[in-house]
């Protein structure tokens, strides 16, 4: 491995009753002006396979899914899934290849940066046997990754994939590769293990398997993002290290705890930041005081929370103000208890940063139970 398959274009007639061989599936957000030229370039690439496109939007505000659907309108071989109150692309690729009933599932994203014309490719490998999984490589002998936008994006895929092949059972000159395919079978198989956050869902399923999968890289070209914006950010490396960590306890402890623990523990810095701000600044009771820094932890841990425990039901315009006075509503119970018991200690001569620090983590405590039940409760 690499292992570089110069193979002609399968032909893979459709089989009885027009049922696809091959499922596309395409996470998408936002690549309404992609979704035209995408298929037209399926189209020409898989000329001669049964195939669909099943794209799942995570209710785009540019109308993506209006778009898919307009073409769904006279294009059976199209589908759109769309999703509301979701984000998140991992998540979005384990419900679209969930809903295929074809023998193979690829994945590939929607904005032409990857190239389609690997796909006949990569069909016949799997078909022909020998292997579980093909992944396109930006990174194998013949592939290229210049399509990535910047010098800070190239830096962090090769510290992506450094730490990435740390993990692997398997060697992936590509573990960040968002384009592969597998045997629909097999992605059913590994689909109960996935974690389904955050980019990375590839790097999931290798991750995922009990015996190392048989990979075939095919070495492939990533180009440059034709229309739209990338929606790849600070966040979605934070989901990363999630990820890695979440497998590396092999799945026992849910990922929103390590989220929740991470904003807990800087809810309580801020907490004690601001408490000792107001106390060299002001002259007003340590109640007050207290009261001052658990409200200030208290509107961070919820906006904290909803950017990344709860990135993929994030909640926005309206809903992000409910949500925050649910949040601070039902919370304030929380800090009244912060507070009072906070204040039995200091009485008993508890030092002021020991009783602030254990009242406001009963508040912290408090807010988990809430975050996952009543303000971002699953829809
Ligand atoms: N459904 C869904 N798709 C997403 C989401 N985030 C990104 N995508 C899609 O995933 C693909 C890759 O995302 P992109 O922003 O291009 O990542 P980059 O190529 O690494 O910069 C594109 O087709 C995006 O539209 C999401 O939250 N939900
Ligand atoms: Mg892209």
């Amino acid at each position: 491995m690499p292992e570089t398959t110069v193979q002609s274009a399968p032909s893979v007639a459709a089989q009885p009753g027009g049922m696809p061989v091959l499922s596309v599936i395409v996470p998408c957000f936002n690549e309404r002006p992609n979704v035209v030229p995408m298929i037209a370039k399926l189209d020409e690439a898989l000329a001669g396979v049964a195939w669909e496109v099943i794209y799942v939007d995570d209710n785009s505000p540019d109308g993506t899914a209006q778009e898919v659907r307009r073409i769904a309108g006279h294009d059976p071989r199209v589908r759109c899934i769309r999703r509301v109150g979701r984000r998140g692309l991992a998540s979005a690729v384990i419900e679209g290849a969930l809903s295929s009933s074809a023998d193979y599932v690829a994945v590939i994203d929607g904005d032409l940066q990857h190239d389609e014309t690997r796909l006949p490719v990569m069909l016949s490998s799997l078909r022909a046997g020998g292997y579980d999984l093909a992944v396109a490589s930006r990174y194998a002998e013949g592939g290229d990754s210049a399509g990535l936008p910047s010098k800070w994006r190239h830096m962090l895929s090769d510290g992506g994939i450094w730490l990435a092949q740390a993990f692997m059972p398997v060697r992936l000159t590509d573990p960040m590769s968002g384009f592969f395919m597998l045997p629909r079978s097999l992605f059913e198989q590994l689909a109960r293990g996935l974690n389904g956050q955050g980019f990375k869902i590839l790097l999931d399923l290798v991750l995922s398997s009990s015996a190392p999968l048989r990979v075939l890289e095919v070495p492939a070209r990533f180009r440059e993002r034709a229309a739209g914006q990338s929606k790849m950010d600070a966040l979605v490396v934070v989901q990363f290290a999630g990820l890695l960590l979440d497998k590396l306890c092999g799945g026992l402890l849910p990922l929103r705890f390590f989220s929740f623990a991470l904003v807990g523990a800087l809810g309580i810095f801020i907490h004690l930041a601001v408490l000792a701000t107001v106390r060299h600044s002001s002259s007003l009771s340590f109640e007050t005081e207290q009261a001052a820094a658990t409200i200030a932890a208290m509107v961070f841990n919820f906006h904290l929370n909803n950017s990344i425990t709860y990135r993929d039901q994030r909640l926005s315009g309206p809903g992000l103000w409910r949500g925050l006075l649910l949040f601070t509503v039902v919370c304030g119970f929380g800090a009244i208890a912060n507070v009072g018991i906070a204040q039995i200690l200091y009485e008993r001569h508890t030092a002021w940063s020991i009783a602030g620090g254990i009242g406001a983590l009963i508040g912290v405590v408090w807010n988990y139970a809430i975050s996952a039940t009543l303000v971002w409760r699953s829809r």
